[in-house]
């Protein structure tokens, strides 16, 4: 689990709007299981624009793709709601901080549920296309690096 804080969020925008960047998310479970999801295209807005995620080119790597609803989505905080979602905020909603819509398929910063947890919904780090809403991932890891234009 990678918690992407504001300044993180800073650092990440000056990285990729200078040149391209890819996404892979990694993921496994408590029972060894590593799958991913791969995105050839990764960048943010900047802090004026609320960090809005663009991503692209999805590869299936298992884990499908979680991250569809957030592409085009603003960042958002427990005391910054900047999703889509007009009755609430799902940062407090989901006790996480992430790129939320009308909330999500995946939500890496949220709580850690050690595995299988039918008491608790959507808010643990849950990556809803490979495991649902009920299962907090071993881990759930988001690496960028430079694409090579050839
Ligand atoms: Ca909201």
């Amino acid at each position: 689990m990678i918690f992407l804080l504001p300044p993180g969020l800073e650092h990440i925008y000056q990285l990729t709007h200078k040149r391209k960047y890819e996404l892979k998310v990694d993921l496994q479970d408590f029972a060894g299981v590593s799958v991913y999801a791969r995105y050839s295209s990764f960048s943010i807005d900047s802090e004026a624009d609320g960090y809005t995620l663009h991503i692209s080119g999805f590869i299936n790597g298992g884990a499908g793709d979680s991250l569809a609803t957030n592409n085009g989505q603003k960042f958002s905080t427990f005391d910054k709601d900047q999703d889509s979602y007009a009755g609430g905020n799902c940062a407090k909603s989901y006790l996480g901080a992430f790129w939320y819509s009308q909330c999500h398929h995946a939500n890496p910063n949220g709580i850690y549920l050690w595995g299988q947890d039918g008491t608790h919904y959507a808010i643990g780090n849950v990556w809803y296309h490979w495991k649902a809403y009920d299962y907090g991932l071993k881990y759930i890891t988001m690496k960028i690096r430079p694409v090579s234009v050839a």
